[in-house]
């Protein structure tokens, strides 16, 4: 497999050394081929949220593995799992399922131009959107961990139509539209990003590009596939009061199944086929599997102080982080909202990429492996987020803490 890896940012190729090779996972845990266990901060990197293996959702796919894989077939799992998300997500009155957030991303973006014959979208510096061609420029997440001049083999034309401005940064954008009238179909974020390393939106950002899009008949897309259900249950739009016109999502709605999900405003969404020309389709989409585990999961979620919990969680962890680094006079900056948190060690204020690109990638990779030798498994990338969930104890958060202390102070 090339570089040993199914994806790369597993490579461990920022951050040195060998790759720890997984064995079984649970709860906030996962353990190695060697035995050896880990506090796992990276949670699948999104969907483990519940905690890994949680024995509701474990349980809810023994009974749906009896009844088959894969219908390739209409079922009640799916218009189940669609009827919480459309309740749980404000932009959602209509939703598709598909297999990735990537497939979510570049079906939102075909029918972001569908809908309004225009060709050019509007992304940010080092937001990350999947792997589709269109989005492959000045990426985030692996792109920018590998420090790739985005990627060889998308055509120039492919990636033509795609603007970029910096992120928190609405002039740029109105900059944007005012050099390319009529021609935007939409704007795509992550309105809480967590690929260029974790980075929130400034006040009266989210709704400047409401505005904006509005003012200019063009939409305004949230890609939630990481931060949907981990903000808040109903994602970022519904914490910061911002709704957007289309919504993708992933992770999370398919406890650790492959799923994405695309959804947003009846009126656009009825452009996908059979309902409308908009083409669009996938063997595997709605399977039972995923369906079943995304259900159990938001489920469990949906509970009364699911999110107060996870929200105290990562702020003890994120305070205690900074504690930790200002002890050892390592410049740190960072904050968490949600069940994500992350920091950059660099003074900050981290802003946009620009800024995060600040931040001590040499120091970060001597930490990564200070921390995983005390048995603490953190993103292998200075430029991704960390996630928290419900299985993560005060006790795990202690550890961690320890085990933070003693790196800074052994790697500062
Ligand atoms: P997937 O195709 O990997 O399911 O989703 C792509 C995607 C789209 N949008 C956002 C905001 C995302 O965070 C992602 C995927 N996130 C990365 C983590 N940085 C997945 C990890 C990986 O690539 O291995």
């Amino acid at each position: 497999m090339p570089g040993g890896v199914s994806s790369p940012v597993r490579a461990f190729r920022s951050v040195g050394g060998q790759p720890i090779v997984f064995d079984r996972v649970k709860g906030a845990y996962a353990w190695d081929v060697d035995g050896n266990r880990f506090i796992d901060y990276i949670g699948s990197w999104g969907p483990a949220i519940c905690g890994h293996a949680h024995p509701e959702v474990i349980a809810a796919l023994q009974d749906a593995l009896e009844k088959g894989t894969s219908f390739g077939a209409p079922s009640e799992l799916e218009n189940q799992l669609a009827e919480m998300v459309i309740d749980a997500v404000p932009s959602v009155e209509m939703v598709r399922f598909v297999n990735s957030g990537t497939e979510a991303c570049m079906s939102v973006l075909r029918l972001m131009r569908a809908f309004t014959g225009r060709d050019k979208l509007i992304k940010f510096e080092g937001c990350y959107h999947g792997h589709a061609d269109m989005f492959l420029v000045k990426a985030g997440s692996g792109v920018a961990t590998l420090g790739l001049p985005d990627s060889p083999g998308v055509p120039r034309s492919t990636t033509s139509n795609t603007l970029t401005a910096p992120y928190n940064d609405l002039e740029a954008v109105k900059e944007l539209f005012a050099e390319n009238p009529d021609a935007i179909s939409g704007v795509i974020l992550e309105p809480v990003v967590g690929n260029a390393g974790f980075m929130t939106p400034e006040p009266g950002f989210l709704e400047g590009l409401r505005e904006l899009t509005r003012e200019h008949g063009a939409l305004l897309v949230f890609d939630e596939v990481m931060s949907g259900f981990r903000i808040s249950y109903g994602g970022a739009q519904a914490r910061f009061g911002v709704t957007p016109d289309l919504t993708t999502m992933g992770k999370v709605i398919g406890g650790g199944l492959p799923v994405g999900a695309y959804g947003g405003r009846a009126e656009i969404m009825e452009m996908v086929a059979p309902a409308g020309p908009m083409y669009q389709a996938g063997t595997l989409s709605g399977n039972p599997l995923a369906m079943t585990a995304g259900i159990k999961t938001l489920e469990l979620l949906k509970q009364e102080g699911t999110y107060e919990r996870l929200e105290s969680t990562t702020e003890r962890l994120i305070n205690g982080i900074l504690e930790a680094a200002k002890a050892a006079e390592v410049p740190i900056t960072g904050n968490s909202i949600g069940a994500m948190f992350g920091f950059f060690l660099c003074e900050g204020p981290v802003r946009n990429f620009e800024d995060a690109k600040a931040t001590d990638t040499e120091l970060f990779g001597k930490l990564h492996r200070a921390m995983l030798e005390r048995g603490i498994y953190l993103a292998p990338s200075a430029f991704e987020a960390g996630f928290t969930s419900l299985a993560h104890s005060e006790a795990d958060i202690e550890t961690t803490l320890k085990a933070f202390r003693e790196s800074f102070a052994a790697v500062a």
